[in-house]
């Protein structure tokens, strides 16, 4: 029988790629700043909050800020990212996600958002994917990051699903680790030697079939 189960994607690596725009503007930072970031290195910013991302930049640089500078960078770079956020469309939306969506629309089942981007609303609405969401938990809502489970039991609650049908699409180690922690299913994104704490590993989505997505509403 369909059960009602409770449907979380992460934004930044399962639904679009915006990973892409963020190393531009911390880079323009850096280079401002005079010592180089690279795209490497900017793998350690997936799923990190904004003013940690800043804080490990500053620590690569070896660049000592005073509070007010450091509030200051963090509005330039995030100013720099908005603008590359202002020209995404639709062709942004990673392959499969709208396809996945739609189905589990189509199967009544409720779905959330749980991003530690404090830009997700507008992200959303640019790609035209705002309508799937029924609840949208990001770094506005929250007070701990991941890999507190607080996201997503959040995303839960404003479901109105207990956590353990909570499926949760993620794409980063702390965010496996949160799903983990709030005993919800994690689904991992990506590498499956990164994220090999997720109960399961897709390299994206083309790779899920319908077949998978059935067996986790019946669970
Ligand atoms: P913002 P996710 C995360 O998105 C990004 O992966 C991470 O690089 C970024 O620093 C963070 O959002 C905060 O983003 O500056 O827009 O508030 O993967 O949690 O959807
Ligand atoms: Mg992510």
């Amino acid at each position: 029988m369909a059960l009602k189960k409770g449907f979380i994607f992460d934004l930044d690596g399962v639904i679009v790629d915006t990973a892409k725009y963020h190393y531009l503007a911390w880079k323009k930072l850096a280079d401002e700043l005079g010592f180089e970031f690279t795209e490497e290195q900017n793998e350690m910013f997936k799923g990190v909050s904004r003013k940690r991302c800043l804080e490990i930049l500053l620590d690569i640089g070896k660049v000592d800020a005073t509070q007010e500078q450091f509030e200051k960078w963090m509005i330039e770079k995030n100013e720099d990212y908005l603008s590359y956020i202002d020209k995404m469309d639709e062709s942004e939306i990673l392959p499969k996600v709208k396809k996945v969506l739609k189905y589990l629309k189509k199967k009544d089942q409720p779905i959330a958002l749980g991003s530690a981007s404090k830009n997700a609303q507008p992200i959303l609405e640019k790609v035209g994917l705002i309508s799937y969401f029924e609840s949208i938990v990001d770094g506005n809502s929250v007070t701990k990051a991941k890999p507190d489970p607080e996201v997503f039991l959040i995303a839960a609650k404003d479901l109105k699903t207990k956590p353990e049908d909570c499926i949760v699409f993620e794409d980063s180690v702390a965010g496996i680790q949160a799903a983990n922690i709030a005993n919800m299913i994690s689904i991992g994104i990506g590498d499956k030697n990164v994220l090999h704490e997720a109960d399961y590993i897709f390299k994206d989505f083309t790779e899920m079939n319908k077949k998978f997505l059935k067996k986790l509403i019946k669970k």
